[in-house]
């Protein structure tokens, strides 16, 4: 039989834009390693690349487009979206439509949603999920060098003495180039610093952990520009050659931190940490500033970013190797809506509404007159014009708000609300329940495009499967709307090609280096070569080949050629806490989760780390409220309240909270971090404050507590609380409830699938207070088990869950056994997974270190645990360690 081919394609996930070979076999799986050509990852992939062929089954996907839930043809769901939006333009004027987009759709996909609405509707009522998630590092890249520049490129990790992650949870979030950092570390000893309110997984493997109070970041770098000034470590030549306003940011900085004592008690540090911080900046010339969301999600995140970059425009320690501020994105494609102009506030190809030259040039070049003239709403802004009723048609692509917009509350009430709601995603999502059209993409695998990693890298991904059921490109459904709309002309792509060099003609159009985003060298690309294409970085014009890292020669795109400083303060935090919200609430990633779980959530060695939604809490917090590891708490804020888990874990510090932003309604109850976020935004990126927000925390008494285990997929509803975790053959549900035991069982017996009174096996316990059941197929196999009792009082159920993968014909000894819950023979318990490559359990890991493992080495080779993708090393540091609070179980 022929070799299957080996497609080259790019992660989906996050920006650090990982290769990946992608082979289908005769019998329709397909296997994914990573591409060791790849200059990305040289063939590295974390524990969610690795997983990505787990993602591509059918279950749950879109299969058909549906109007108002029901079934519809193309035909009829793209006349009625035309109609739809054509008539509110008509009626109420260009900007009541608007299109909430995101960091996944590709840059072809991204191009033609951004024309439409600002070239063609005349709005620039287009905002994406890159609001919260980029925005802020824009607006501050657009200050200091007047372009939303990220100057530096992966090498130079690799290249630098000094790495400063700030608000970067590098290991978990982009763990391939944590992986390539800590290589360095190895190789020529690069010191990392990490800058962050919790000793995360990063935090563990470096030199200097500030866990700084959270929002202080401009206190702590202004007090580090002060520093610079005062021992004389800056580069006063190129302050003087290329950068303007030194004076004015350096005064500031003075008076905002005058002295390490001052920065200390502000940041909630210590003077000898801050100290040792500012040194050791001080000290090394190749130091590169890392950032991320604990940087750009605050009230204040364009000041942040800018104190940051003030001290490496200080040192002039940018554009040399090793060197410079570098914002990592987060979505696979954050920069390539960026470079497309898919903020509201952006116009197109990194021109903005601020010169009409620039809205001029994009009219001509696009031969739109009616373009838009000023900028749109961003994203918090858009869905309160939502609610209010000045949006009456509303296009969501790629992007999942009613979990991740924060007030999400809110946020779901605008969408019931709003007249007309289009949703195209490529599963059903807690949106998709809001849409009156719903459209099915093409997924990963499926879709034919581009995308711009972290370092200005741009890659294919190419399809390996047909689309699914009537799944269409993104850029395909956009486009049919467009002709619809009466537009074919301006929308007659047949190619994702075709687009990719009219968004490179435009990034060269009338450019003559005032806009360093610049694809002229690929106008050109021919059908063939865009599907051979390389992975290489942008600039790529037509005068200078290759270029990588920016800024070297001292020159940056404003109007006088210099950098500016921008004088910044710490301006108080907006989440003070209180009386009744005592606690700091912090949002944030999950190692092996990605976003609103849509695709990883359903892999079960990703849900294995972290099967629930849980609440991190200090130990004397938990104590102070009667919480202990495990027990339900209920978590409120004055936008919402959700339920969820206690893990206690001394990496929190104490007042301080921390919940993972991934659990929506198809996976808990009311776990959702977005129902509990504040809507407050920085001034000037529009981008909200998702980091913090005041909580209060209480126990949640519960009557029972139940486990269904199942290969159904369902939805509970009428429980105070549950959760479902993705298991090899099913699905297990934990069920908690506030009633007594016996109405427990009532409730949760109801979900059993309504069986043959034969194939049910039941026991009740004489006080009716614990309840098992366990329904058999007719194969004679366990199809589902249901275990309720008191709470804390469950049995384990590793063997139960063993049977659903299994789908063995039970014998008399187990199904007696099945009752009971325990596995006729002894089964191990391996306890939660920490290692999720190899499945290796936190008991397998303590059990290793008891009889003399005590390195991470030692257990690699008798376990494998932490041999391939790395991301869990911290956790079985930890155990080795005996810093892991949380008990196995
Ligand atoms: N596993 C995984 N990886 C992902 C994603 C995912 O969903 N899952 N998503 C991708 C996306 S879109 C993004 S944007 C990135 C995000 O990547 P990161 O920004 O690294 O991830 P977060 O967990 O959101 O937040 C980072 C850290 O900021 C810290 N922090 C909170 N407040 C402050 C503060 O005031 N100052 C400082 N200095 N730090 C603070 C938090 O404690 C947290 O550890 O991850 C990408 N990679
Ligand atoms: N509280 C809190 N909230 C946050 C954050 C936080 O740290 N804390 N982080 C914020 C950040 S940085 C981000 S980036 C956002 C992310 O938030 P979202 O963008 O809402 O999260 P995803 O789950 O990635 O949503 C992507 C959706 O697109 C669908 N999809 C996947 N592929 C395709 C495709 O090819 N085409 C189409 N049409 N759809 C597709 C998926 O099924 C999914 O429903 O969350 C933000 N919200
Ligand atoms: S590091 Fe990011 S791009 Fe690379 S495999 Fe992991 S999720 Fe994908
Ligand atoms: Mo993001």
């Amino acid at each position: 039989m022929e070799e299957a081919r080996e497609v080259r394609t790019t992660c989906p996930y996050c920006g650090v834009g990982c290769g990946v070979l992608a082979k289908v076999a005769a019998d329709g799986t397909t296997a994914v390693r990573g591409d060791p050509d790849h200059p990305a990852n040289f063939g590295r992939l974390c524990s969610k690349g690795s997983a990505l062929a787990e993602t591509l089954g059918l279950e749950g996907r879109l299969l058909r487009p549906e109007i108002l839930g029901k079934p519809a043809n193309w035909d009829e769901a793209l006349d009625l979206v035309a109609e739809k939006f054509s008539r509110a333009i008509a009626e109420h004027g260009p900007d009541s439509v608007a299109f909430y987009v995101s960091g996944q759709l590709l840059t072809e996909d991204y191009y033609v949603a951004n024309k439409l609405m600002k070239g063609f509707v005349g709005s620039a009522n287009i905002d994406t999920n890159s609001r919260l998630c980029m925005a802020s590092s824009v607006a501050g890249h657009r200050r200091a060098f007047g372009e939303d520049i990220v100057p530096g490129i992966y090498e130079d990790f690799e290249c630098a003495d000094l790495i400063v992650l700030t608000g970067s949870n590098t290991a978990w979030c982009h763990p391939v180039l944590y992986q390539r950092m800590l290589a360095a570390r190895r190789e020529r000893g690069t010191k990392i610093v990490v800058i962050d309110p919790r000793r995360t997984a990063t935090a563990d493997e470096c030199d200097l952990h500030l866990a700084l109070d959270p929002g202080t970041d401009v206190l702590l770098f202004n007090g580090l520009l002060a520093h610079l000034v005062q021992s004389g470590k800056i580069d006063a030549d190129f302050i003087r050659d290329s950068t303007s306003g030194f004076d004015a940011a350096a005064a500031l900085a003075g008076a905002d931190a005058p002295s390490i004592a001052r920065v200390a008690k502000g940041c909630g540090l210590s003077a000898a940490d801050v100290q040792a911080f500012y040194d050791l900046f001080a000290e090394t010339d190749h130091t590169v500033t890392v950032y991320s969301q604990g940087v750009n999600q605050s009230a204040h995140g364009t000041d942040k970013v800018n104190a940051i970059i003030n001290c490496h425009l200080a040192t002039g320690r940018i554009g040399k190797p090793g060197t410079g501020p570098f914002s990592v994105t987060g979505q696979p494609n954050a920069m390539g809506g960026r470079e497309v102009g898919g903020l509201a506030n952006q116009l197109a190809a990194h021109m903005d509404f601020a010169d009409e030259a620039n809205i001029d040039r994009v009219s001509r070049f696009w031969r739109a007159p009616d373009i838009a003239r000023r900028g749109g709403l961003k994203a918090v802004d858009l869905f309160q014009a939502v609610a209010d009723g000045r949006i009456k048609a509303l296009w969501v692509m790629g992007t999942n708000p009613a979990v991740s917009m924060p007030d999400a509350t809110r946020v779901r009430a605008a969408l019931s609300k709003c007249d007309f709601v289009v949703v195209s995603d490529v599963t059903r999502t807690d949106t998709t329940r809001y849409a009156d059209v719903l459209l099915p993409a093409a997924a990963w695998g499926e879709k034919d495009g581009t995308v711009t990693n972290s370092e200005r890298r741009i890659s294919r991904l190419r399809p390996f499967l047909p689309p699914s059921g009537e799944a269409r490109a993104d850029w395909r459904i956009v486009c049919d709307v467009a002709a619809r709309m009466g537009l074919g002309d301006a929308f007659a792509y047949k190619t994702p090609a075709e687009i990719f060099r009219e968004h490179a003609a435009l990034s060269a159009f009338e450019n003559s280096g005032a806009r360093l985003f610049d694809l002229g060298g690929l106008t050109g690309l021919s059908d063939t070569d865009y599907d051979a294409f390389a992975p290489r970085h942008w600039p790529a014009s037509n005068r200078h080949e290759r270029e990588t890292r920016l800024f070297g020669d001292g020159r940056f795109p404003t109007p006088d050629g210099r950098a500016r400083f921008v004088a910044v303060r710490q301006e108080a935090t907006a989440f003070n806490v209180d009386a009744d919200y005592p606690l700091a609430l912090n949002t944030g990633r999950l190692r092996d989760q990605w976003h609103t779980m849509t695709r990883t959530g359903n892999v079960p060695r990703l849900m294995a780390n972290v099967p629930e939604p849980a609440v991190d809490l200090h130990p004397a917090d938990a104590a102070a409220r009667h919480l202990k590891d495990g027990d339900l708490a209920h978590l409120s804020t004055r936008f919402g309240f959700v339920r969820a888990r206690v893990r206690v874990s001394n990496a929190q510090r104490g007042g301080h909270a921390f919940l993972p932003m991934h659990w929506s309604g198809q996976f808990a109850a009311r776990a959702a971090a977005g129902l509990l976020s504040s809507p407050v935004t920085d001034p000037h990126s529009g981008q909200p404050e998702l980091k913090h927000v005041p909580v209060r925390i209480v126990r949640e008494e519960t009557g029972w507590a139940g486990v269904l285990i199942t290969r159904r997929d369902l939805r509970p509803t009428g429980f105070v609380h549950w959760s479902r975790q993705a298991v090899a053959g099913g699905w297990v549900y934990e069920l908690t409830g506030t009633e007594p035991p016996d109405q427990g069982i009532l409730l949760a017996s109801k979900l059993l699938a309504a069986q043959r009174q034969d194939q049910l096996l039941e026991y009740t316990d004489r006080r009716g207070l614990s309840y098992r059941a366990a329904a058999i197929d007719d194969g004679g196999a366990m199809a589902e088990a249901l275990l309720v009792a008191g709470p804390d009082q469950l049995p384990t159920r590793d063997w139960l869950v063993s049977l659903l993968a299994t789908r063995q014909p039970l014998s008399t000894a187990d199904r007696r056994a099945l009752l009971s819950g325990r596995s006729p023979v002894p089964m191990p318990a391996i306890g939660r997974v920490v290692c999720a490559c190899f499945h290796v359990g936190v008991n397998q890991i303590a059990s290793a270190v008891a009889s003399g493992c005590d390195s991470l080495e030692a257990i690699g080779a008798t376990l494998r645990a932490g041999t391939n993708c790395g991301s869990c090393r911290s956790e079985i540091r930890a155990i080795i360690d005996g810093r892991h609070v949380q008990a196995a179980e």
